[in-house]
């Protein structure tokens, strides 16, 4: 009886550090900026294997790393903060211009197409652990996106 409990216990370390593990950022790209311009979108495709939630980030380009959702008001594209994005467990978040992004706020050095950007994540997990994710964003020269 005593074994079987501890049997348990021992899947359960198991499932949390496959959990640990299993958040996957593809096609990541920051848009290139024009000269002085202070800001960028930043957007990837985001699939976490548990329930998770963005919480935040930073890059060395900018002075701070926002999240932002896009909508549209009174036939307006308008950019507003979100404190977290969701990353439910197996469904892919896309982060498109459009839509939800990262943004890039207070830009030192102007963003050149081919560049790659470095940016770091913060995630949440369920039990509250956050982590960092160290990514590299390829900027690319994209067609207008509607400012602040
Ligand atoms: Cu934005």
């Amino acid at each position: 009886m005593r074994f079987a409990v501890i049997a348990l216990s021992i899947g359960c370390l198991f499932a949390g550090a496959a959990v640990a593990d299993s958040v996957k950022v593809e096609n990541i790209w920051a848009r290139a900026t024009a000269p002085g311009q202070k800001v960028a979108g930043g957007f990837m495709e985001i699939t976490a294997d548990a329930d998770m939630v963005l919480v935040g980030g930073s890059s060395p380009v900018a002075k701070s790393l926002e999240l932002h959702t896009m909508k549209l008001e009174d036939g307006m594209m308008k950019m507003r903060q979100v404190k977290e994005i969701a990353l439910p467990r197996g469904q892919t978040v896309k982060l498109a211009p459009g839509g939800l992004h990262v943004m890039f706020v207070d830009i030192g050095k102007q963003i050149q197409a081919g560049e790659r950007v470095p940016l770091t994540l913060i995630v949440r997990s369920a039990d509250g652990k956050e982590r960092k994710l160290e990514l590299q964003a390829d900027a690319r020269m994209m067609g207008g996106m509607p400012r602040h």
